[in-house]
C-alpha cells in the first residue's frame, strides 16, 4: 500500500491517484509513469494552509484493496481524486470505497471539469450517489476555500458552499449547480513547490529504470496555451497563459538535481516558448545555479528558430514535441491549429542543425480529410524526416470544440473507456472507417522508415530494407483498396504508440 502522510493521526484530507498501471495494458507496455503532479501541487498548499495530507498513489499498487486499506488504515474524513478521461472507471470504484467509509469526496482534474455529471452522477451498486463536489479548473486556491468550509477552520464555516469558486454539486433539484468561475492565479511564484516527497520516488526510479535504462520525472513552468486547436481539451488551464518566474523554475531544477538526480525531466507546459524572453532569462537562470538536466518538452513550430534552440540545448533540451498534425493546410485550417506547413519544415531543420531530437504529433481522421490530405502528410514526412513520430486517429474530447462540431454522430461518448488504449469515442465520418486510418497509420510509418533509410539517416540491415519496403507497397495498396470501399464510416481512436 503507497501512503505516505504528513500526520501519523488522522489526516485532514487523503489525495488519491486512480492510475494503476497494473489495469492499463498499455500504461504497462509504456512503463513511463509521471507523480501525480496536480495533487502533489494541491498536497503543498494545504501543507502550507496546516492540513495534514496523506497521499494514496495507485500507479505500482496491484487493486483497489489497497486503498480499502489506506481508508480503514487512515480513517480521513475527506478524500480528494483526480482523473483523466483513463482512469475515470478507476477513479470512481475509489470513490466508491471512500464512501463506503464514510467520507466527503471531491474530485478535480481535467476529465471531472470536463464532464462533471459522470461523477456527480455516479452511483454505486446500492444506487447512492458516491461524489460530493467537483472542483473544476486550477485547483489550488479552490482546495483550502473548500477544506475551510468542510472542516470550520479558518473562520470559514459561515461561508456558504455557492461562495466558493470554481465549485460544481448536484443542488436541490439533481441538477448539476456551478459556482462562479475561479479566476486563475496570477502569481505563480506563490505557489509552493510540489510535494514529491508524499511519493515513493524509489519505485518510479526504479520501474523506469527497468523498463528504459534512464529514469525521468515532470516539471510544469507555465500553465495555459494561448492558442485554440479545435480538438484541445484546455478546461484546466484556460488560454490564458502565465508563467513562473525562470529563476523559480530555475530554483525547482537545482533542488531536483539535488534531492533526486534524474536522468531525464519532462517539462509537461502545453508549449514551450510562448514567451521568446523568458526563455532565455530562463537559459542565464539554469546555467546561473549550475541546474541543467536533460529533458524533453512541447512546443509550436511557429514559435522556434536557431537562437531558441540554442539556448534550450545548453540548458539541457534533448527533445522537443511538436503538433506538426498534418501535411495539409487546409486540414491544419480545420483543426485551428495556427501554424503554417512551410513552417513545420523550418522547425525541423533548425532542431537538425542544434542537434535537438524531432517528434511529430502527426493526428489522422480529422472531419474533411481526404485522400490528397493523406499524401501531403506523407510528403511532409518523408521530406522533413522527424527523428520519431506517432499518429493519432482524431478524437472528440469532452469539452473541446471539435466534440462539440461532431456532437450529432457521436456513438459512444467514452464512459466507459477503462485504460488508455480503450477509447471508445467513437462517431460517424462521412467517409472512411477505423480499419482504413490503421492501414494509413502503417502506411505513414513505412513510408517514412523507407525515406530515412534512403537518406542514410537510418543504417538497417537488407532484410530490414527489403521488409519495409514490403510492408510499404502492402500499406499503400490496401489504403486505395479500402478508401474505394463503401463502408459505415465509424471510426474508433486509436492511441498513439509512444504519445
Ligand atoms: C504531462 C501529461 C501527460 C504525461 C504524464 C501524465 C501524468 N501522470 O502526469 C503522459 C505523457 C504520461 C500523459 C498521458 C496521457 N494523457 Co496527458 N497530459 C499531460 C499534460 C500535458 C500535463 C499534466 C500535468 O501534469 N498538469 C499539471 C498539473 C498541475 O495540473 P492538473 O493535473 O490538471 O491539476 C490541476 C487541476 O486539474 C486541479 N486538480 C487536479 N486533480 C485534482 C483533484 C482535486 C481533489 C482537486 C480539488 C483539484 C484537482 O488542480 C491541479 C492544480 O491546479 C496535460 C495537459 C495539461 N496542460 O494539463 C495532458 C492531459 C492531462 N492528458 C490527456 C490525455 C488524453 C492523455 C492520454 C490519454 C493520452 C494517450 N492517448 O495516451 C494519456 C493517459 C495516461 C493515463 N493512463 O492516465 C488529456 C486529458 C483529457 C481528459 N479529459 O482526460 C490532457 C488534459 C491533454 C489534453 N489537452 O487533451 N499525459
Ligand atoms: S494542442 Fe497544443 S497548441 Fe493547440 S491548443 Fe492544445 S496545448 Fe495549445
Amino acid at each position: 500500500m503507497t501512503v505516505r502522510s504528513t500526520t501519523t493521526d488522522r489526516p485532514d484530507i487523503m489525495l488519491a491517484n486512480p492510475l494503476f498501471i497494473s489495469k492499463d495494458p498499455v500504461e504497462q507496455k509504456l512503463m513511463t509513469p509521471y507523480f501525480p503532479l496536480g495533487l502533489l501541487y494541491l498536497a503543498s498548499v494545504l501543507r502550507q494552509n496546516d492540513y495534514s495530507v496523506a497521499m494514496f498513489d495507485g500507479t505500482f499498487e496491484p487493486d483497489y484493496d489497497s486503498f480499502e486499506r489506506a481508508m480503514q488504515q487512515y480513517k480521513p474524513k475527506i478524500v480528494g481524486l483526480t482523473a483523466l478521461i483513463t482512469t475515470r472507471n478507476n477513479a470512481l470504484k475509489l470513490a466508491e470505497i471512500a464512501k463506503r467509509h464514510g467520507a466527503t469526496v471531491i474530485f478535480g482534474g481535467p476529465d471531472p471539469t470536463g464532464k462533471p455529471e459522470a461523477y456527480l452522477r455516479h452511483t454505486n451498486a446500492k444506487g447512492q450517489r458516491v461524489v460530493d463536489i467537483v472542483v473544476w479548473d486550477e485547483g489550488e486556491v479552490t482546495i483550502i476555500e473548500l477544506m475551510n468550509h468542510l472542516t470550520g477552520r479558518n473562520g470559514a464555516d459561515l461561508m456558504s458552499i455557492k461562495q466558493i469558486k470554481g465549485l460544481r454539486f448536484l443542488n436541490e433539484h439533481g441538477e448539476v449547480e456551478s459556482t462562479l468561475r475561479r479566476p486563475p492565479i496570477d502569481d505563480m511564484d506563490s505557489i509552493p513547490f510540489p510535494a514529491r516527497d508524499l511519493i515513493d520516488v524509489e519505485a518510479y526510479r526504479q520501474n523506469w529504470t527497468k523498463a528504459h535504462g534512464y529514469w525521468s520525472l515532470s516539471i510544469i513552468n507555465t500553465r495555459g496555451c494561448p492558442y485554440a486547436c479545435t480538438w484541445c481539451q484546455k478546461g484546466i488551464f484556460g488560454r490564458s497563459y502565465r508563467s513562473r518566474s525562470a529563476e523559480n523554475s530555475a530554483e525547482e531544477m537545482r533542488l531536483l538535481k539535488e534531492l533526486y538526480n534524474p536522468d531525464q525531466i519532462r517539462v509537461v507546459d502545453d508549449i514551450t516558448g510562448v514567451d521568446r524572453k523568458w526563455v532565455f532569462d530562463w537559459h542565464e537562470a539554469v546555467i546561473e545555479r549550475d541546474a541543467a538536466i536533460p529533458f524533453e518538452c512541447l512546443s509550436r513550430v511557429n514559435l522556434v528558430d536557431v537562437p531558441m534552440l540554442t539556448a534550450l540545448k545548453e540548458i539541457g533540451c534533448k527533445k522537443i514535441y511538436f503538433g506538426a498534425e498534418s501535411g495539409s493546410q487546409k486540414v491544419l485550417n480545420a483543426m485551428k491549429k495556427g501554424s503554417k506547413v512551410d513552417q513545420i519544415y523550418r522547425a525541423a531543420e533548425a532542431c537538425r542543425e542544434v542537434g535537438i531530437h524531432i517528434y511529430y504529433f502527426m493526428m489522422v481522421g480529422y472531419p474533411g480529410e481526404e485522400m490528397d490530405d493523406l499524401r501531403q502528410s506523407v510528403k511532409l514526412l518523408t521530406d522533413t524526416q522527424p527523428d520519431s513520430f506517432s499518429t493519432t486517429i482524431a478524437y472528440p474530447l469532452p469539452g473541446t470544440e471539435f466534440y462539440q462540431q461532431v456532437r450529432d454522430r457521436i456513438m459512444h461518448d467514452g464512459d466507459d473507456w477503462a485504460f488508455t488504449a480503450e477509447n471508445k469515442l467513437l462517431f460517424q465520418r462521412g467517409k472512411y472507417n477505423t480499419w482504413f486510418y490503421r492501414w494509413v497509420q502503417m502506411w505513414f510509418h513505412k513510408e517514412w522508415e523507407v525515406a530515412r533509410a534512403i537518406s542514410g539517416k537510418d543504417k538497417l540491415s537488407l532484410y530490414r530494407r527489403a521488409r519495409n519496403r514490403a510492408g510499404l507497397y502492402v500499406s499503400r495498396a490496401m489504403v486505395k483498396l479500402i478508401a474505394k470501399l463503401p463502408n459505415g464510416g465509424k471510426v474508433e481512436f486509436k492511441p498513439a504508440p509512444g504519445r
